[in-house]
Formats: C-alpha cells, sequence, structure tokens
C-alpha cells in the first residue's frame, strides 16, 4: 500500500476522551472512529488487525478440531424464554420488537441459538463430540461503556460451544480450548494467564478468565509469579490426546492465579511472600463447563448406546476478539505509539522516502516495494511529500515493527537502513539483504 493512496485520518492532538493508552493510539493512529456511545466504525488500519487476530483465532480453532458457522446478531427471544434467561439477563441485554410486535435481541452469546441448532439436527452418541464456532458481533448494553474497544456495547467475540455424551468428555473440550487458547495469544505476541473465575450469568463451575497483565486492566488479580514464567512455545500438540491436553492444563493452572471473583486469601498467603502478585489485568478470553444448564430445560438430547435419551454436556468458550486490539497494544507500545507484535502487525514493513522526488531515491523505494509484495508481504510506503520527521512520527505512532529507511546519502553507498520499532535499533544493509532480512523475520510467524 501506498500511503498517498491510503486513508489513514492520524490525529496530531490526544483525544481528550480517551483516558488509557491504547484507546489514544487507536484514534490517534486513525484505526477506529466512535460512532456512539461504546460503538465504533473499524477504519481501514484498525480494520486490517482485527482482521489478522481473526485469522489467528480461526486457524487455532481449526486445528483444535472445532467447526466455522455463523450465526446473526439478532435473535428471538422464545429461546431465551426456554433456558429462562430472558428474564435473567437484565439490562444488559438490546431488546427490540420487529414490526410484527415479536420480541427480539441483539445477541450477547449464543448459548440459546446453538442448543436450538444442535437439538435440530443431531439425535445420536454418534455424532459427538462436536464443538462449533463462530465470529460475530455482540451487543451488552454496558452501563458504562469505557476505553474505547476494551468495554464496548458492540463488540467482536468468538465464541465456541462444545457437545459430549458424559462429563469426562466435556472436561476434555474445556481442556482442549485451554490449551488452543494459549497457543493463540501466545501467536499474537501476549502473555495471557489463564485463572479461576466466576461463572457469571453463563454459568457453571469450572471456568478460567485470560487474563494479559496491564496497569489499565479492569479486573484485580492475584498470582503466583512463577505462573509468569510459563511459556507454550512451539510444542506440538495432539488435541485429541485427552492425557496431553490434561497435562498442558495442569502445567498452567496449578499454581495459584485467580481473579478477584474466587480469590483466597489464606491460599494465597501459602506461596513465598517474594512471589506473591496482586495486579491488574485485562481478561481477553474465558471457557466454561456448565453441564446440563441449557440442554436440560432445552430439550437438546441424544440417544446412547443404551438406548436412552440423555441430555448432551456442554461448555461455551470465549474470545474477545475487537478487544484483543486493546490489550495488544496496552502491552506493546511506547511513548511515540504502538509497537505491534509480527503476528498481528497491519503492514509487515513500512517503507520511508526521506526524499520524494528524487530519482534514484524513488526508484529504490519502488524496488523495495516490489520485492517485499513478491515475497508475500504488505509494505507500507511512505510515499508523501512530507518533512522527514513526519514521516518517522507516522511510522512510530502506528507502530510497524520494522522500517526501511531509504535516502540519496546512503544510496550512493550501496545501502538502506533496517529499523526495528522495538528496540530502535537500525541497521544499514544492502537493499536486497533488507528484503531478506525482514523476509526471514516473517518467515517465522
Ligand atoms: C463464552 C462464549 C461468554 O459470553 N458465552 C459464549 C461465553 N463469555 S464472556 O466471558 O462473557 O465473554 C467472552 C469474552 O468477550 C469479551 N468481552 C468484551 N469485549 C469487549 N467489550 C465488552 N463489553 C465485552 N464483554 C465481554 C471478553 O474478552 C470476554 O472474555
Amino acid at each position: 500500500m501506498r500511503l498517498s493512496r491510503y486513508f489513514l485520518p492520524v490525529l496530531k492532538e490526544t483525544p481528550a476522551e480517551a483516558q488509557i493508552v491504547s484507546h489514544r493510539y487507536m484514534l490517534r493512529a486513525g484505526m477506529i472512529k466512535q460512532a456512539s456511545a461504546g460503538i465504533y466504525s473499524w477504519l481501514p488500519l484498525g480494520f486490517k488487525v482485527l482482521r489478522k487476530i481473526e485469522n489467528i483465532v480461526h486457524e487455532e480453532q481449526v486445528r483444535a478440531g472445532h467447526i466455522p458457522m455463523l450465526m446473526p446478531t439478532l435473535q428471538s427471544a422464545d429461546l431465551w424464554r426456554e433456558s429462562g434467561r430472558y428474564d435473567d439477563y437484565g439490562e444488559e441485554m438490546l431488546r427490540i420488537t420487529d414490526r410484527h410486535g415479536r420480541d427480539m435481541l441483539y445477541g450477547p452469546t449464543n448459548e440459546e441459538l446453538i442448543t436450538d441448532i444442535f437439538r435440530s439436527h443431531v439425535n445420536s452418541y454418534k455424532d459427538l463430540p462436536l464443538t462449533l464456532y463462530h465470529i460475530q458481533w455482540k451487543f451488552r448494553d454496558e452501563i458504562r461503556p469505557r476505553f474505547g474497544v476494551m468495554r464496548g456495547r458492540e463488540f467482536l467475540m468468538k465464541d465456541g460451544y462444545n457437545f459430549d455424551l458424559t462429563k469426562e468428555d466435556a472436561l476434555h473440550a474445556y481442556n482442549r480450548h485451554l490449551v488452543s487458547y494459549l497457543r493463540t495469544y501466545e501467536r499474537m505476541g501476549l502473555q495471557a494467564i489463564p485463572m479461576r473465575a466466576d461463572g457469571g450469568p453463563i454459568g457453571g463451575d469450572y471456568t478460567h478468565e485470560f487474563l494479559v497483565l496491564a496497569e489499565t486492566g479492569e479486573s484485580e488479580v492475584f498470582y503466583d509469579s512463577a505462573v509468569t514464567d510459563l511459556s507454550f512455545g512451539d510444542r506440538a500438540i495432539d488435541y485429541d490426546d485427552v492425557a496431553q491436553c490434561q497435562g498442558v492444563l495442569e502445567e498452567f493452572t496449578s499454581r495459584y492465579a485467580r481473579t478477584d471473583e474466587t480469590h483466597d486469601e489464606a491460599l494465597f498467603n501459602e506461596i513465598p511472600e517474594e512471589r506473591r502478585r496482586v495486579a491488574r489485568g485485562i481478561e481477553v478470553g474465558q471457557i466454561f463447563y456448565f453441564g446440563t444448564k441449557y440442554s436440560e430445560p432445552m430439550g437438546a438430547t441424544v440417544i446412547n448406546d443404551k438406548q436412552e435419551q440423555v441430555p448432551v454436556h456442554m461448555g461455551s468458550h470465549g474470545i474477545g476478539v475487537s478487544r484483543l486490539l486493546g490489550a495488544i497494544i496496552e502491552a506493546s507500545h511506547d511513548d511515540k505509539g504502538i509497537i505491534w507484535p509480527e503476528g498481528v502487525t497491519p503492514f509487515h514493513c513500512g517503507i520511508v522516502n526521506l526524499k520524494q522526488g528524487d530519482a534514484e531515491a524513488d526508484a529504490a523505494c519502488e524496488s523495495l516495494y516490489a520485492a517485499l509484495s513478491n515475497a508475500g508481504l504488505e509494505p507500507l510506503y511512505d510515499d508523501r511529500n512530507e518533512r522527514a520527521g513526519g514521516k518517522f512520527a507516522t511510522m512510530d505512532l502506528i507502530g510497524l515493527p520494522w522500517r526501511i529507511t531509504v535516502g540519496p546519502r546512503g544510496l550512493k553507498n550501496g545501502v538502506v537502513e533496517l529499523t526495528s520499532r522495538r528496540t530502535g535499533e537500525s541497521v544499514e544493509l544492502s537493499p536486497e539483504d533488507a528484503v531478506a532480512r525482514v523476509v526471514e523475520i516473517y518467515a517465522a510467524h
């Protein structure tokens, strides 16, 4: 993409309404624009990152054996009356009446809708296990939407639902989700710690929230600092292997790590004092096992091998896709702007032409642009007729992890400059070597 032809409405001033850094940078970098309270338009740069995050989520879900589909945003109130949640959900649910006077709602979550699909089409235990998921907009009429996409009213969620014959099988689905989430967040450059949590309006005794540590997080968390030493890394996992998934679950959840709802001071105090941490975190996902809470009242049953009709065991699993943009920025920025991890960056590499209009500099930039594009990468070429300082400020703000700077002086010596956004370090390389280096970096992502 050439910046002169892109739509990147960068703001010079810091918007007064933004209280936290991720919100400020998302507005300043022209990623989002508020449409109304807690509802945002995704401008091209923000939309690009949102899609990257979605893709990682899809890839990791499919890897774990889960099946993608798509359910609507608007739902009929009838199903929610069957589960008993229509009244329970309260003011957070946006209720709508259609022209025929029918009660509808904008889905805050999809347990009822998916259970209805299941009961309509699945009758036998032989069709289990089954996990279906989608990535779809949700609406929760939050009393205090704030921090931009962090606590929106309309937000994008990946929500998955497992259907199993037994509690044991459903707990394997739970473990499988936990493992796949660890992998998902790490690919986004995040450390998200699974913490024992509370079921809330979704329900269930088994539930973990995934928290990214950040001072601006809305949740208070208590943990043993040993949990932050863990990393999933590039280990191979067979998601059908019950013992293997169980092993990873135990490794990542056996140390104390809880949200304030489940915090137990006495247990916490058993951790050696130097490892006790009280901090704040951003909840980027939550997984639940809730047994037959929805299948029983809604009649989602299968016939087992003894020809008995039994309700299925279910769980649901959510990732805050749009919230993740905020969480990643909170975890990765400096005073000049965002620092995107390679896995989610909107463009792989910036190209800054220090002297637009100089025949040699223009030609070198064009050939870098072509070489990076041919290698399957997306460069963002700042080809505007602007001062170098302004170009650097824009690149730093929008946070591309790598930048190649091209100027007549370097070109005389046959070099361009490759700069890491994270460390600020620059190296002089021939244009060919700069491209090769960037290609090599992304081969690992
Ligand atoms: C699990 C999937 C559920 O709704 N039902 C289907 C279960 N879980 S949850 O924890 O309530 O939500 C899942 C994740 O969605 C994100 N989230 C939000 N993101 C932005 N703005 C909001 N108002 C908001 N509410 C929830 C969180 O990341 C949460 O973990």
